[in-house]
C-alpha cells in the first residue's frame, strides 16, 4: 500500500486536487535484454528523491509547492502488450484532469504508452527521444513492445527527435531520419546540435529520456551502458533551452537499473526529475504564499522507512 508522498513533501502538496504535478510509477522489466532490474528504479529514484534538497539554487524555486501528486504504480505486466495498454491509459486519464504528467520507469518499452496518450492529446507533437540507442526496431523478440521498439511508433506518427545516439542495428537506418539525429559522436565535436535540434521542434514537446543517454562515468546504473555518452551540465543546458522556448507538454525518465553498492546514478536520475520539473514550472508563482521558512522534511538519511511492502 502506498502511504508516501513524492520526496517526503507535506501532505498538502501531495493531493491530486490541487496538484499540477502528476507522477507515474511504472516498475516493469518485462523485456530487457541483459541486465535486468529496471523494475527497481522508481523505488530508488523515489528514495532518492527523498533525500534531496527541494530548493533549486538555479531557478531560485521549490517546484514541489506546484504540487506533486505520486499515483499508485502501474503494475499490469502479463504481457508487453498489456503493459503498453495499461500505462496508454493511465497516462491519459491524468492528462485530461490538465495536470502536468510525468512517469518514471522502469525499462523504455513503458514509453509506447505514454507516447501514444500524449500525441492522441496533443497536436503535432514533437518526441524529443534523448538515448544512447535508436530504438527503432518495428518488433523484437517477438514482440512490437519490446525496449528495442520503443520510438518505432513515434517515428511513424510524430515529429521525433533522437540525440546522443550512439549504438543501433544497421537494420534501423532504413527506419531513421538522419536530418532528425543527433548521434553522439558528432555531438562531442560540435555544440551546435542544440539549437539545431530545437528549431527542429514543433511548439508541443515530450521528452522520453533514457537515463543510458547519460555517459556511464556518471550514471553506471543502467541495463546498457554505453560509453560516449551525455555530461551533467550540457543536459541541463540543452533541457533548459527546450523548456524554455517549447511547450513541453510532459515527460518520462527510464532504465534506471540500481544497484545495491553505488546510490550515484539513483541520486542523479531524482535530481534530473526535479531540475526538470524546475525548469517547466520556474516562471510560475506558487498560488498561496506558503511560509517559506516552513520545512518539515527530514535532511537526515531515512531510506530506512521506505518499506519492502510498497509497490515499487
Ligand atoms: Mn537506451
Amino acid at each position: 500500500m502506498k502511504t508516501k508522498t513524492y520526496a517526503g513533501i507535506p501532505e498538502e502538496f501531495a493531493k491530486l486536487e490541487q496538484a499540477k504535478i502528476v507522477l507515474i510509477p511504472v516498475p516493469y522489466d518485462g523485456t530487457s535484454t541483459w541486465q535486468k532490474g529496471a523494475d527497481k528504479g522508481p523505488k530508488a529514484f523515489l528514495e532518492a528523491s527523498e533525500n534531496m534538497e527541494l530548493y533549486d539554487i538555479e531557478t531560485d524555486s521549490e517546484v514541489y509547492k506546484q504540487g506533486v501528486y505520486l499515483t499508485d504504480a502501474v503494475t499490469e505486466n502479463t504481457s508487453p502488450e498489456s503493459m503498453v495498454e495499461a500505462v496508454h491509459e493511465v497516462t491519459k486519464k491524468y492528462i485530461k484532469k490538465n495536470k502536468f504528467v510525468t512517469i518514471f520507469g522502469g525499462e523504455h518499452s513503458i514509453s509506447i504508452g505514454t507516447i501514444r496518450a500524449f500525441n492522441e492529446m496533443f497536436p503535432s507533437l514533437t518526441v524529443l527521444h534523448i538515448d544512447a540507442h535508436a530504438d527503432l526496431r518495428k518488433s523484437y523478440d517477438g514482440s512490437t513492445c519490446n525496449h528495442a521498439c520503443a520510438v518505432y511508433e513515434a517515428s511513424q506518427n510524430t515529429n521525433l527527435i533522437q540525440v546522443g545516439i550512439r549504438s543501433m542495428d544497421i537494420k534501423e537506418k532504413s527506419i531513421m531520419n538522419l536530418d532528425k539525429i543527433y548521434f553522439a559522436h558528432d555531438m562531442a565535436i560540435d555544440d551546435s546540435w542544440m539549437d539545431s535540434a530545437i528549431d527542429q521542434m514543433t511548439e508541443n514537446v515530450f521528452i522520453t529520456f533514457d537515463l543510458d543517454a547519460f555517459d556511464p562515468s556518471i550514471l553506471p546504473s543502467t541495463g546498457t551502458p554505453e560509453p560516449g555518452g551525455l555530461l551533467w551540465y550540457e543536459t541541463l543546458d540543452f533541457l533548459k533551452q527546450v523548456f524554455t522556448e517549447k511547450n513541453v507538454v510532459g515527460f518520462d525518465i527510464v532504465e534506471l537499473c540500481p544497484n545495491e553498492i553505488d546510490k550515484s546514478s539513483d541520486f542523479l536520475a531524482a535530481k534530473l526529475y526535479y531540475k526538470m520539473l524546475s525548469y517547466k514550472f520556474q516562471n510560475e508563482t506558487v498560488e498561496d504564499d506558503y511560509d517559506n521558512t516552513y520545512n518539515d522534511k527530514p535532511l537526515t538519511n531515512n531510506l530506512s522507512k521506505f518499506k519492502e511492502e510498497d509497490d515499487y
